[in-house]
This record gives C-alpha cells, sequence and structure tokens, in this order.
C-alpha cells in the first residue's frame, strides 16, 4: 500500500478516536536512509539521503482554542498527550514521544509570532498518530515526527512557507530534543521523489535529484542495537558535533578566516567554510590540521586550551557548552579533533564523487565509495558498533556492491547497494548468519527499500 491510501485509512479512524469528529486534514512523512555523506550535514558538507516506504501518518483536525491533543494507535506504547500552545512550552520527560510534537509545536508558536500573531489566537490540533519506522534506529522516525507535527501546525494556523524553508525551520526546531543534528533528514523527508536520490547542500539549503537505477535496490538491515536519540546516544553525538566545531574554529583562525573568541559553537565556521572560503583542497587542510596539532589524536582539557590561548574552565565554558546549557563531560581519550576532521573531509570528497557515480551509472564505483565510507565512520568517527560491522561484511560477502552503517550510527542500521536480481542473496545471508543464530526473525529487521516520495498532505473536503 502507499502513502496515500495509508493515510486514507488513518482518516477513516479519526472518528474513534476523537468521537465523532472529522479529520480535516492527513499527513504522511516518510523515513530515510542516508546512502553516504555521513556526519557531514552539521559541518556544512553534502549528504545524499533517500526517501523510504515506512513512515509517520497524521489525521489531523484544528481546534478553535490553543490546546494539542495526542493520540496514538500503539496507545499502551504511546500513551495519549496534551498540552497548550504557548511561547514557553516545557518539555515532557526525556524520551517522551510528546517532545516531538512539543519540537515543531515551539518553532511554529516562535514563527507565528515573528509574523505579527497572537499567541492566544493560535489554533492547536488534535492528531491522530500511526507509523511503522523503526524507533531509534537511524531511519529517522524522529524527524519523520517532527515534520508531520510541523505541517500540521503551519496548516492548522495558515502559516505558508516553501518546504526548503520548512525543512531548514524543522531542522533547528528538532534541536528542542536535545540533539545538536544537522538538516538531512528534514530536507529528504519533506523534498523526497520517488525513484531518485538527493544530493543535499546546506547553508544554504539546496538539492538535487539524481535518479536511482530501477534494476537496484537497498536492502537494509537492523544491527539489534538501539541507538536511541534522546538516550544514550546523545551525549556521543553532540560530542562529535563540538569536535568538528573546535577543529574548524582553530583551522579558521590559522587560515585568517575568523577570531575564535567570536563567540561557541553557534557563531563559528564550519569545516565546510574553510574549503569554500580559502579555496583549499580538503586533504590540504587536514594536513595543516594534522601539523597544527602535531598528530595529536586526542586532545587533553589543557592543551586543546592552550591552543585557544585559555585557561581550562574558561575554554570549557565558551566551547564545550551544549545547547541546553550544560557542559560536555571531558571523555577519557581526551577531544578527538584530528581523527573527526579526517573523516569528515574525506567523506565530504566521497559524496561528491558518489554523486557523480549515481549520474553516470558506475555503481560498482558508488559500492567501494561506500564501503570507504564505513571504514572512515568506524575508524575515525567511532560510531559503528559490532554488530554493524558484522552485518556490512555479510552482505558484502554475498554479493552487495558496498555497504555501510547508516544515519547517525552507535547502533540502528547497516545498509547495502545491490542489484535486484542479488538482492535475495544478501537477504539470505543476513538471515542465515546474523540473525538465526540471534533467534531473532528477519521480519521487522530486514527491508528491501527503493527511493519512495517525499511528504504528502491532502486536505479533506
Ligand atoms: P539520525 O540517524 O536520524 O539520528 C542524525 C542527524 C542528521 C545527521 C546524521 C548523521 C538528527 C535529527 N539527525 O540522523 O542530521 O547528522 O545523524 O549523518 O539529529
Amino acid at each position: 500500500m502507499g502513502l496515500r491510501e495509508d493515510i486514507q485509512n488513518l482518516g477513516r479512524r479519526f472518528a474513534e478516536a476523537f468521537t465523532g469528529r472529522r479529520a480535516e486534514l492527513l499527513i504522511g512523512v516518510p523515513g530515510r536512509i542516508n546512502l553516504i555523506g555521513e556526519h557531514t550535514d552539521y559541518n556544512g558538507f553534502p549528504v545524499m539521503p533517500m526517501a523510504i516506504e515506512r513512515s509517520v501518518r497524521l489525521a489531523v483536525a484544528a481546534r478553535q482554542d490553543g490546546r494539542v491533543e495526542l493520540r496514538n494507535v500503539e496507545r499502551e506504547r504511546y500513551p495519549d498527550r496534551r498540552f497548550r500552545l504557548s511561547e514557553d512550552i516545557p518539555p515532557y520527560a526525556n524520551g517522551d514521544w510528546g517532545n516531538y510534537f512539543k519540537a515543531a509545536a515551539q518553532s511554529v508558536v516562535e514563527l507565528a509570532v515573528g509574523w505579527g500573531r497572537q499567541v492566544g489566537a493560535l489554533r492547536g490540533v488534535s492528531c491522530l498518530v500511526e507509523g511503522d519506522i523503526p524507533p531509534a534506529a537511524g531511519l529517522s522516525s524522529s524527524t519523520a515526527l517532527v515534520v508531520a507535527a510541523g505541517l500540521a501546525f503551519c496548516a492548522a494556523n495558515g502559516l505558508e512557507m516553501s518546504r526548503a524553508a520548512l525543512a531548514e525551520r524543522m531542522a533547528e526546531a528538532e534541536h528542542y530534543v536535545g540533539t545538536q543534528g544537522g538538516g538531512m533528514d528534514q530536507a529528504v523527508c519533506l523534498l523526497a521523489h520517488a525513484g531518485e536520490a538527493l544530493k543535499v547542500d546546506f547553508f544554504p539549503l539546496d538539492v538535487q535529484r539524481i535518479p536511482f537505477p530501477a534494476d537496484h535496490c537497498i536492502v537494509a538491515a537492523h544491527s539489534t542495537v538501539k541507538a536511541e536519540k534522546t538516550g544514550r546516544r546523545r551525549p556521543h553525538y553532540n560530542r562529535r558535533v563540538i569536535e568538528c566545531s573546535l577543529g574548524a574554529q582553530l583551522l579558521a583562525r590559522e587560515l585568517g578566516l575568523a577570531a575564535p573568541e567570536a563567540g561557541g559553537p553557534d557563531a563559528a565556521p564550519r569545516l565546510a567554510d574553510l574549503v569554500a572560503r580559502t579555496g583549499r583542497a580538503p586533504a590540504q587542510i587536514v594536513e595543516l590540521l594534522e601539523h597544527l596539532l602535531d598528530g595529536d589524536e586526542g586532545l587533553t582539557l589543557k592543551r586543546a586550551a592552550g591552543l585557544f590561548d585559555l585557561e581550562p574552565g574558561e575554554f570549557a565554558r565558551r566551547f564545550l557548552r551544549m545547547k541546553d546549557g550544560s557542559l560536555l563531560p571531558m571523555p577519557g581519550h581526551g577531544l578527538r579533533v584530528l581523527p573527526r576532521c579526517r573523516h569528515v573531509f574525506g567523506e565530504a570528497e566521497r559524496t561528491e564523487r558518489a554523486a557523480d557515480c549515481l549520474r553516470g551509472g558506475d555503481l560498482e564505483e558508488f559500492g567501494r565509495l561506500m564501503n570507504e565510507s564505513h571504514r572512515s565512520c568506524a575508524q575515525h568517527y567511532e560510531i559503528s558498533v559490532p554488530e554493524l560491522d558484522e552485518l556490512v561484511l555479510l552482505m558484502r560477502q554475498a554479493g552487495a556492491l558496498g555497504a555501510r552503517l547508516t544515519g547517525a550510527g552507535f547502533g540502528g542500521f547497516a545498509i547495502a547497494l545491490a542489484q535486484e536480481q542479488r538482492a535475495g542473496d544478501v537477504t539470505l545471508a543476513v538471515q542465515k548468519e546474523f540473525y538465526a543464530p540471534r533467534g531473532l526473525p528477519t521480519a521487522d529487521n530486514v527491508f528491501v527499500f527503493r527511493p519512495a516520495e517525499g511528504a504528502v498532505l491532502e486536505e479533506l473536503p
């Protein structure tokens, strides 16, 4: 069944959930896999994702008051939630599913106020929610929910903006849940087209559509390790954002681009700016950083502070502060600025090459780039886990052209690019070698994906 049929079915169930009322708007937002370009988005470098045939769906009725009433079809797992639109919406407990709605609501309220609307006059929504994107698996279930909620609040209040503008807004909005993510997921779930991958550039957002070969597909296999955005994974993700930002600021100072005293990570240059503003090749910039750090792969607090001519306390306050105001705990192995930058600059080049390969039909080379990407994610970015490494190896051995982890890492899914006629072999291999020995089914753990369409919206008469 397609996304449009799915939302229509949900619309029919709305009246049972909210006795007698009718849904006015149906929304479907897909999840995504990322083919290549991992942890590049927040550094200003491109990514290459595609939407998948798994989605979050909403049936929505606008309310006359500013209340938000949420009901999930999986009510036991996701209990009902109610809150009120206001200028400062307090979050639920960490990890609560309602926070993804609050993230969108907070951002839409700010937008509406900026456009001269009174908060008290804003309309809330009653929403019936369902979804089939595996959660905490790097397939972007949380972003699909934030974006779906953003579409619902904007529609209920007649706030019109382009999909690209909404994508940028919702990327910022999702920081409400505490992860300082980039803009990839919001862009792909709003701007994707069936049968195509996207090459997405950032700051400003720019999307190029690249046809995906009809005789190839993506096999995705769950590592069975949860990668919860608001749980264990959050500090690991944010630490990498900060490590990259430190690299960018050190290099910018060295290259005479900006004074790091100008502010913390928010105001700071990104790694991509160093290439764009100096015209230097990424490899040259990595060399410069190696030289600056004397090859030191894990900076102590004292060493890092010294590089910025600061006392450790002052350095931590200026550079290690996360968006929620707390300070990044100093990792035992130090700040791994050099390996993180090695990954990001290498991945940026691989992503550009991969886009050319996809355009030119060189899928073998594309697969090799995926393999290199996985190696770099594991070695330099340290975001793989043994289960993901095992899966990518199995998939390559079974005839995939290339395989890698997808999304933020620390668990979640591995993906493989395969010719259509080899997809069965790849699936069988992971079933026999990975899931069967663990006593797990392949259903809901292994999927075959082809690029799906982006978000759909249907107004009901
Ligand atoms: P997932 O895997 O959906 O959590 C996260 C970020 C992306 C990007 C990737 C790594 C969010 C919402 N998404 O994706 O922006 O940085 O990691 O490439 O934080």
